[in-house]
């Protein structure tokens, strides 16, 4: 799937705004039709956003189930004899779109994009009815999973992952307009000889017999560099200028499909980051120099729009990235929006990108160790049909995040039960899949505090060994001598397994303004001396190239007595102020300062 763009044959409209939203308690409005008329009793909601924390109904914040979002659209009138094509970036989590009350397309999974045709519903000059049921309700075939629990006071979605819930329709919906032949599909694959830099291509399209395909890859300044035709091939690059990180330089492949006598039919910019990947024994490198990780495991959660994508937050914190020294983030927990990874590109930021599965596994519930009474693995619980889910998640972030540069790492998972044969029978063909979608990237997952060196049955399956460690706070909480001597420990057994180390999260929660001159937890002096310590056992150990404090910022949780208003394991506020602890991860990172 491409993404919609705006190029000499592609036209696009954004279907953001607010739209008509009604939730449907009673699953009533499928069979009522409610996609077949403008929905009634309905309020505004903004598209993108989460509408949980849009409203001040507690049942509505917390609801789960059906949801309704509706809006009417006007068809361009250039678009007569176009192919239309309605394109939703995600809706969480899942969601069946109509188009003028015909269903047209159903997508499972709330982050990754869908799409479907529309041409012979819609007319150019006419308005269109766009009405999408999307639904929030976790289960344990979804990825993340839940249940639904009977309580004295109702029904309760309960989950074991440590953000809340947000849902609704959380990244642009477009209306774009292709000629009938038209590509499907781009990849491009990247590698360095010496100085010169080559470039894979492959391209996809339908409805074009008899086409042929030309590619230009121009440089930043415009300046053709390299061509060439047909369907796939490669293109070389003398004296490539390198995508490396801190220097996110991109060429421009533009791809053209040309019908007879040279006539474009369909045009498509593609960018590409010339760089390499590759794992040698502890060592990560890109281009070929070995790269230390230094970042964070951030969300995508803000007040009032939850997960809605927003331009100025990013740009934000990318500021904020700039500002502190990092080098990189991963998406933890979930794909992010495209436009993310697309910053992250221009601006030379590194990626570990990760898909939604988390929460699997019922030693933990939202950040806190205990038995959840359930079985992580089993025929009732997470199952085979899980594990297909999970494929589909793992395929769709391949195929939407492949050509983007600042993508080095997949995670498939983050904290799954990870000790058992189970786990090991779970996630094998998980490996084989990613690898055999990707061949050109590491792949790894994150391996939780339960499955300490040398119990893991999972990791033998990654190029690196990604740890998310809480010693000196869920663990040793406030003796920070006893944490040091426990990691530090587990550490040197983890790095006796000759691969690459990435510290994926450590962090402890602080409540910002707290100040305690013998450095007690939840204060800001703990947070630094918690990092401190980390920093320490880290410089002992060489296969350690990677540091990603959790978290970029405070977040949404579920509440609870582990919980003051969210995680607040954030080094910046949820507001983007810094803590103290900002200050001393900036003097550490920051070797120009
Ligand atoms: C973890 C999870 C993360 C939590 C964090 C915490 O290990 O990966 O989602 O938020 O711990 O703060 O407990």
């Amino acid at each position: 799937m491409l993404r919609p763009q705006d190029t000499a044959t592609r036209e696009r409209k954004p279907l953001t705004g607010l739209w008509r939203f009604k939730l449907d308690p009673a699953g009533e409005g499928r069979a009522a039709g409610w996609f077949t008329r403008p929905l009634a009793a309905a309020r505004e909601m903004p598209v993108p956003a989460s509408f949980n924390d849009v409203v001040t109904d507690p049942a509505v914040r917390e609801y789960f189930g059906d949801i309704w979002y509706q809006t009417t659209a006007r068809m361009p009138r250039g678009w007569d004899g176009q192919r239309v094509v309605l394109h939703f970036e995600s809706a969480t989590h899942r969601a069946t779109a109509w188009v003028n009350g015909a269903e047209v397309v159903s997508h499972e999974g709330g982050y990754t994009p869908f799409e479907a045709e529309v041409t012979e519903h819609v007319q150019a000059g006419e308005e269109a009815l766009v009405t999408v049921v999307v639904n929030n309700t976790l289960s344990w075939q979804s990825i993340p999973p839940g249940v639904i629990e009977d309580t004295p006071s109702g029904k309760r979605q309960v989950y074991w992952h440590d953000f809340f819930n947000y849902a609704g329709i959380h990244r642009p919906v477009w209306l774009y307009a292709t000629g009938h032949a038209h590509l499907t599909d781009v990849t491009v694959v990247t590698g360095l000889d010496g100085a010169t830099g080559w470039i894979e291509y492959r391209t996809e399209a339908e409805r074009a017999d008899g086409a042929q395909v030309k590619v230009v890859l121009r440089d930043a300044d415009g300046a053709e560099v390299a061509s060439g035709g047909g369907a796939s091939g490669t293109l070389t690059v003398e004296n490539a200028h390198r995508w490396a990180p801190g220097d996110g330089y991109l060429y421009d492949l533009e791809v053209q499909l040309l019908g007879e006598a040279g006539t474009v039919l369909d045009s498509y910019h593609q960018s590409v980051g010339v760089r390499t990947v590759a794992v040698d024994g502890t060592r990560f490198l890109i281009n070929g120099e070995p790269f230390r990780f230094t970042g964070f495991g951030k969300h995508e959660d803000l007040a009032v729009i939850g997960k809605g994508h927003n331009d100025a937050f990013l740009a934000h914190d990318v500021e904020l990235l700039n500002w502190i020294g990092a080098n990189s983030f991963r998406t933890s927990h979930y794909p992010y929006a495209e436009a993310v990874l697309d910053y992250a590109d221009r601006q030379g930021i590194v990626v570990i990108d990760e898909t939604a599965a988390v929460g699997l596994n019922m030693g933990l519930g939202g950040g806190i160790f205990g038995g959840q009474g359930y079985t992580t693995f089993s025929p009732e619980t997470v199952n085979d049909q899980t594990r297909e889910v999970h494929a589909q998640a793992i395929r769709e972030l391949v195929a939407r995040d492949k050509n983007h540069p600042s993508v080095v790492l997949w995670s498939i998972a983050n904290e799954p039960e990870s000790d058992t044969e189970a786990a090991e029978r779970y996630f094998r063909p998980l490996f084989e899949l990613a690898r055999e979608l990707d061949p050109t990237r590491p792949v790894g997952f994150v391996n939780v505090l339960l499955a300490p060196y040398p119990t893991c049955r999972v990791s033998q399956f990654g190029d690196v060994v990604m740890l998310n460690r809480y010693y000196g706070w869920y663990l040793h909480t406030g003796d920070l001598e006893a944490a040091e001597r426990a990691w530090e420990e587990e550490l040197k057994g983890w790095a006796s397994e000759g691969k690459p180390i990435i510290i994926t999260e450590y962090g402890a929660d602080t409540y910002p303004g707290l100040h305690a001159l013998m450095a007690q937890p939840w204060s800001e002096e703990y947070q630094v001396a918690f990092l401190d310590m980390n920093h320490r056992v880290f410089d002992r150990v060489d296969a350690v190239v990677g540091e990603h404090v959790w978290a970029f910022a405070d977040f949404a949780t579920t509440s609870g007595i582990m919980r003051v208003g969210g995680n607040k394991k954030g080094v910046f506020t949820r507001d983007r102020e810094p803590k103290a602890a900002a200050h001393a991860l900036r003097r550490r990172w920051r070797k120009d300062l």
